[in-house]
């Protein structure tokens, strides 16, 4: 094999695209900008894409947000995508093209251990109340579960730092044998 041929494999190394999804608060920021720092895959955050581009499509007057403009964000994203090697954090995931992801975490955080980190946030009571049961109903999980292929989706506690720490080497080893396995 020539240098050429190499420096062409090199170049072309797929890397697999992760999504971390779960209710506002259970620690997808957290866990995705360590993972980054420790994989080298790419961290993006759709909160703060959106704020950024301003992809918004009006305001939610109940909930006091604006409201996502997901076919911006789509659009906005799908050349990165398209490339592999990006880790994904939101709290919604139906709205993403199926193709983009090899695995989908749903982080989950006990009531009373969210209730803590929400009310630190400053959020009100009605904000507090909603994502609290969001959190008990599972509806990221639920929704993770309709929109994706059951068996890439998978839960993972994320109450302490041992957590943390856990699914951090739990996921770099994930990456490390789809590396392995989609390497020619
Ligand atoms: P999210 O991005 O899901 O909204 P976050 O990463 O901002 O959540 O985390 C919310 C707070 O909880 C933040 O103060 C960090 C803390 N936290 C996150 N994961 C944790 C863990 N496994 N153990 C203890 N604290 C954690």
């Amino acid at each position: 094999m020539g240098r050429g041929a190499r420096t062409r494999r090199a170049r072309t190394m797929l890397l697999p695209n992760i999504l971390l999804t779960g209710t506002p608060g259970v620690g997808k920021t957290t866990l995705g900008k360590e993972l980054a720092s420790r994989s080298g895959l790419k961290y993006i955050n759709v909160g703060d894409l959106a704020r950024e581009g301003e992809l918004y499509d009006g305001y939610d007057e109940e909930y006091d947000c604006p409201i996502l403009d997901e076919d911006r964000v789509v659009d906005e994203l799908e050349n990165q995508m398209s490339e592999g090697g990006v880790i994904v954090d939101y709290h919604g995931c139906d709205f993403f093209p199926e193709r983009w992801f090899h695995i989908v975490f749903v982080l989950k955080t006990d009531n009373s251990v969210l209730y803590k980190r929400l009310e630190t946030r400053g959020y009100n009571e009605k904000k507090l109340k909603d994502n609290i049961q969001c959190e008990i109903f599972q509806v990221l999980h639920e929704e993770a579960l309709a929109s994706y292929k059951e068996e890439i989706v998978h839960q993972l506690p994320s109450n302490t730092p041992e957590d943390l720490e856990d699914n951090i080497n739990q996921i770099l080893k994930w990456i490390e044998q789809w590396v392995k396995d989609h390497s020619s």
